[in-house]
């Protein structure tokens, strides 16, 4: 059934071309923030009911159902997100596949605080909780990286973890334009223990979202979009994990009325979205988990080179 599901995908796929990223960053530490104030924030609904990537739920017709593992079941979701009063500002009208922003790691923080190296984006800052951090590490394939806080055991009472966050920006929402959002990770399957969230940027249950998240139960690389005024839960999963601890580079990308997912420069899923499904949020961008209530979905593994390309 599954092969089946996967070769009907596989034969649907069209093979257009690798991503482009644009041309080479100007590193800017301009832009960095005062620290944030480190508090915990439980204002993000913990959308995770859906993050599974069990067998037999790869059929696009299941995006928008519930399809959580049992050990899902009992956390609450109960928590509405607070929403800026402030109408989202979108990003601009197309003017060719720019990079909007990106975070190497490669000049560590100051403060907590990452700056873009893009020269048109925000700086990243800090969040932690019962005292997590992110350390930096050297000697990747791609310089400098970030390694978040390890998993706890379900018994624990305090765990640190830690995320970063930057506000919303018209760069981050792109409505219904073509756009990509990337990352370089290194994790191994023992290291997921909710779904582990790299990226994302609004809630699913309550504004439009785009996401990128490694799966729980088979480590598949997940993109994930949600329009705005629908609650349908649009999802490309790569065919095979990328929990193998070796680095992986995944691009989500979102073309017209397709949402692709690429691992290593190659497209390895894809599902059919809304041509009109649209993204533009006032909420931030959240880069290695979701929020910090009691149970989330915490990333646990090592990452780099975050960025995100619009048109
Ligand atoms: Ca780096």
């Amino acid at each position: 059934m599954k092969l089946a599901i996967v070769l009907a995908a596989a034969a649907g796929l069209a093979l257009p071309a690798a991503p482009a990223l644009a041309a080479a960053p100007t590193p800017d530490s301009s832009s960095a923030v005062s620290a944030d104030d480190m508090t915990t924030d439980d204002a993000w609904d913990d959308d995770d009911t859906w993050d599974d990537d069990a067998p037999g739920d790869d059929a696009p017709g299941d995006d928008a159902q519930a399809d959580d593992a049992p050990a899902d079941d009992a956390q609450a979701d109960d928590e509405a997100p607070v929403l800026a009063a402030t109408t989202p500002v979108q990003a601009a009208a197309p003017t060719g596949a720019q990079v909007v922003a990106r975070w190497t790691f490669d000049a560590g923080a100051v403060n907590g605080n990452v700056a873009d190296t893009s020269g048109r984006g925000p700086a990243l800052t800090t969040r932690t909780a019962n005292g997590g951090a992110i350390r930096y590490d050297n000697a990747t394939p791609s310089g400098r990286y970030v390694t978040f806080p390890a998993a706890c055991s379900a018994t624990a009472t305090a765990c640190p973890r830690a995320l970063f966050e930057t506000a919303s920006v018209a760069s981050l929402n792109p409505g219904t334009r073509t756009f990509r959002w990337s990352a370089r990770m290194q994790l191994t399957k023992a290291q997921i223990v909710g779904s582990a969230n790299i990226m994302q940027k609004g809630v699913a249950k309550a504004s439009s979202q785009w996401k990128m998240q490694v799966g729980k139960t088979n480590g598949k690389a997940q993109c994930v979009m949600v329009g705005a005024g629908s609650a349908a839960v649009h999802i490309a999963r790569s065919s095979a994990t990328v929990a193998d601890g070796q680095w992986h580079k995944v691009v989500c990308q979102r073309s017209g009325a397709t949402l692709s997912v690429w691992v290593d420069d190659k497209q390895v899923g894809s599902t059919a979205i809304p041509s009109t499904l649209s993204v533009s949020n006032t909420l931030p961008l959240r880069i290695g988990g979701p929020n910090f209530n009691t149970k989330s979905d915490m990333y646990h593994g090592r990452l780099d080179d975050v960025y995100a390309e619009l048109g």
